[in-house]
């Protein structure tokens, strides 16, 4: 066995991610980052950006879940929503789950990835680019949003890692464009990396969003594939509404969400607990 047959993810200096790959199915250097998109024999398909692993079909529900329900159904009524990223089009999937969603605004940096994303990803953007209600816009996501004011219920940040080219996407001046960029009640939700490796960049993100927000709140979940699976998310605005489990509850059922793979309204409430070794982070 050749270690062609797997796509292996840097984690840290010294803890890789090996996934053995049973087809290779496209390679690319595109103008902004290197795309590899695999057939793997056990998590099927992985696309994979700069080296990083950006879903497998086996758990990317677990992460788009995570990053969109928490947010969306903490609003009365999402009808205009922004997504900064997320080319694979798992996140503008979960969004269309709800109906009152009237447009999506879509922001990917990348147009070889939404390429070979539409075209090799079928079961995870499920038709998403064909949506009448998604509007797709080709543009670096803190260049397309300083222009909007007052706009958006929502703003899912759908980036890679907090480190290198997607920096200014959790950066002071990006967050101040969405905090302007938000109706008054709107709110931004973002992923922020492993708190168990990337201590630094998890803190960093906390700090920069509260100089910005009056409220921000992280949550966790469980993505395997991700460095060490557990996951970071922010939540952030000028009021974050308190829901308990029946709020979501019915708020799911008002809207006909059934069928999650991670989320519900247990693992939402469940996923603000925060251990201390991550509290600590955030002091
Ligand atoms: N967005 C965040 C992926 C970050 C994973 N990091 C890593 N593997 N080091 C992924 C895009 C999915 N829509």
């Amino acid at each position: 066995m050749s270690e062609d047959d797997f796509f292996t993810e840097k984690q840290t200096d010294g803890v890789h991610l090996s996934l053995k790959v049973r087809r290779w199915l496209l390679r690319q250097k595109t103008q902004y980052q290197e795309l590899v998109l695999a057939e793997t024999t056990e998590l099927g398909r992985l696309l994979a950006l700069d080296g990083k692993v950006m879903l497998t079909e086996a758990d990317e529900a677990f992460y788009h879940e995570m990053l969109v329900h928490p947010t969306l159904l903490s609003l009365d009524n999402p009808q205009l929503v922004a997504v900064i990223g997320g080319g694979d089009g798992g996140t503008v999937r979960e969004i269309l789950r709800h109906p009152s969603v009237q447009r999506v605004f879509w922001v990917e940096i990348d147009e070889a990835v939404l390429n070979a994303c539409k075209e090799l990803l079928p079961s995870v953007h499920r038709g998403a680019f064909d949506d009448p209600r998604v509007e797709l816009v080709i543009a670096p996501g803190e260049e397309w949003l300083p222009k909007f004011r007052e706009t958006f219920d929502a703003i899912i940040v759908d980036g890679t890692d907090p480190i290198g080219p997607a920096l200014p996407l959790f950066e002071p001046p990006f967050f101040q464009a969405c905090r302007q960029a938000l109706k008054r009640d709107g709110i931004l939700s973002l992923q922020c990396g492993t708190p168990f490796y990337f201590r630094d960049e998890v803190r960093m993100v906390w700090r920069n969003l509260k100089q910005v927000f009056e409220q921000v709140k992280l949550y966790l979940g469980f993505v395997p594939t991700y460095p060490s699976g557990l996951w970071a998310y922010a939540i952030a605005g000028n009021f974050l509404p308190n829901l308990d489990a029946a709020d979501l509850h019915r708020r799911c059922q008002q809207r006909g969400l059934t069928n999650f793979r991670y989320y519900s309204p247990e693992v939402h409430i469940a996923s603000f607990a925060l251990p201390p070794f991550v509290q600590e982070l955030l002091q």
